[in-house]
């Protein structure tokens, strides 16, 4: 180590960040997460570790307090990494343990990191800091910055932000801005030009208008977009419900709701035909959904925005005679159609990731073009350099107007997606621009395929560790005799799927199941919820059909 760190400064500050006795949290999914009166020692934590990581990594770092889908009375942290994607896993270990030690054991514990990591202790460290609009976020951004400030670290706290903006700032500074502006104007101002630009190149605009109903889960997309909103075209109509003004965040609203429960969010009226999309609670996630003429709930899920953005884009390849290697990167939550179709009709390579943003963005890097999406509408598109850069080549210096035109359409499609992760804004004018495009109504865009009926459910075990998983968490390997269990369940439908998974955000078990029809599907997923109850510990009241 080059200097010593100032660890009575740790003490100090650490004694007003006391870790609650008994307190052990995991780095889970995306970040640690539970209840936000058990936080401010984490907190402080991060705010230290992000000072190493900085210093290591000669970069900014990000911080943001947000609890995304959790209820109000839960948060989180998700620390984030240079080009603005997840932390990488060594350092989630490093985070674990140091959120985990003792007030007698940080001394060691970040010593230990720095000569594991070889930090250099005399670099400067700088730290994005965001939150999002939970009652608790602004007290527990303050510990962030204490661990922060404990280390000698320089920081911006950028306040209320959606996650994709905060990973959008961190790749933006360390990039010299090279990505974007790292203020929020610079945010608006990237992708509303962006936008502008794809959609100026339809040459079928509908009747001009796009109109669409947006639910922000009451959380900070609906802030975030309102102020978005005076950069985007005139033309452009958004209809905002559970914007904050009254309920609660994440209640009976948002993305998770809408997607588990495979109904519309509380305080959206539609109209047959009308198209809606609903944003969880830091705008990292979006769905849509409509209604048809028979009052018939129809959900469009990552599954089917990676399908339509993947159309789009191959579509443009070919008119581009660009030759660039494709890949679509899903998870075990993927409905089985979505994938037949994706390999079977579109012939695109699928891959099958395990749960969380930060594996599916690995996957992606292997390819020109990787289009990644959770069912649950967390994902994006990334392009490699290499090929980001043929096609701003190409949209400048090829002499075929039609190639051309077809590489200009690949760079702003480029310029209008967060590649750092999924992000529900910058994804959702991805969507517009392609309907508009391609004169694409949503009944049209659902009618790709159609999915299988599927079934999600949580159950509640006493210690959720005791499922261990493999094959991208398709099997389990433990509890013994669980895995068989479902087997046997699974054979008994038809075109039937079921897996089950601890969750890394929420105290439970996830189950998934999906069947010929909706009956079967709410059935297997039943039983194996029952299975996981018996099998795997499960507390309080036996799952109810
Ligand atoms: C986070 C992750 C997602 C993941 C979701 C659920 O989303 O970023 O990748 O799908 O949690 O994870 P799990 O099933 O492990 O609970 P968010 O939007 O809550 O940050």
């Amino acid at each position: 180590l080059q200097v010593e760190m100032d660890f009575e400064a740790v003490a100090k500050y650490s004694k007003l960040h006391a870790k609650p006795p008994g307190l052990t949290l995991q780095y889970g999914t995306a970040g640690f997460r539970t209840k936000a009166e058990d936080l401010d020692h984490t907190m402080f934590c991060m705010g230290l570790l992000a000072v190493l990581r900085s210093k290591q990594k000669k970069s900014t770092i990000g911080v943001m307090v947000t609890a995304s889908h959790n209820p109000e009375e839960d948060n989180g942290v998700k620390l984030i990494d240079p080009l603005g994607e997840m932390l990488a896993p060594i350092w989630e270990e490093h985070a674990t343990h140091l959120a985990n030690a003792e007030e007698h054991e940080l001394q060691g514990v970040l010593t230990d990191i720095c000569q594991k990591e070889a930090v250099d202790l005399q670099q400067e460290a700088f730290i994005v800091i965001g939150r999002d609009t939970r009652s608790s976020s602004k007290k527990l951004s303050q510990s962030v910055i204490d661990g922060v400030s404990a280390l000698g670290g320089q920081y911006q706290d950028y306040g209320l932000v959606t996650t994709p903006q905060l990973h959008y700032m961190v790749c933006c500074r360390n990039t010299h801005g090279s990505y974007g502006t790292a203020t929020v104007e610079g945010y608006y101002q990237k992708l509303s030009k962006a936008f502008v630009e794809l959609t100026m190149q339809a040459t079928s605009q509908r009747d001009g208008h796009i109109c669409l109903k947006v639910d922000c889960a009451n959380g900070i997309g609906a802030l975030k977009l309102k102020e978005m909103e005076r950069y985007l075209p005139s033309c452009f109509v958004i209809h905002f419900s559970n914007d904050g003004t009254k309920g609660e965040l994440n209640h009976q609203c948002g993305a998770d709701f809408v997607k588990v429960h495979q109904k519309p969010p509380v305080g959206l009226e539609m109209k047959p035909g009308e198209r809606c999309c609903s944003f969880d609670g830091d705008a990292d996630r979006i769905v849509y959904y409509y209604n048809d003429p028979a009052g018939h709930f129809h959900l469009l899920d990552g599954d089917k925005i990676a399908t339509v953005i993947s159309t789009f884009l191959k579509e443009l390849l070919v008119k581009a005679g660009q030759t660039l290697s494709f890949a679509v990167i899903q998870t075990a939550y993927a409905n089985g159609s979505s994938t037949r179709y994706l390999e079977e009709t579109m012939k695109v390579p699928v891959h099958c990731a395990k749960t969380g943003v930060k594996h599916l963005h690995h996957k992606a890097q292997e390819f020109d073009i990787g289009v990644y999406f959770e069912a649950n509408g967390h994902g994006t598109v990334l392009f490699s350099k290499a090929a980001e850069q043929k096609i701003r080549y190409q949209a400048k210096e090829e002499k075929n107007n039609q190639k051309r035109e077809a590489a200009k359409m690949l760079e702003n499609t480029i310029d209008l997606i967060n590649q750092t992760i999924g992000d529900a804004v910058s994804d959702m004018l991805v969507i517009e621009a392609i309907l508009v495009l391609k004169n694409l109504t949503v009944q049209q865009w659902d009618s790709m395929y159609t999915d299988l009926p599927s079934r999600q459910l949580k159950v509640k075990v006493a210690d959720r560790r005791v499922i261990d998983t493999t094959d991208a968490e398709r099997r389990a390997v433990t509890p013994p005799g669980l895995q068989e269990r479902i087997d046997e369940l699974t054979q008994r439908f038809k075109l039937a799927r079921a897996f089950v998974r601890p969750s890394g955000t929420e105290d439970i078990v996830r189950v998934y199941a999906e069947a010929d029809t909706q009956e079967n599907a709410d059935k297997l997923a039943h039983e194996v919820s029952l299975a996981v109850y018996h099998i795997a510990g499960g507390v309080g009241e036996q799952p109810k059909a």
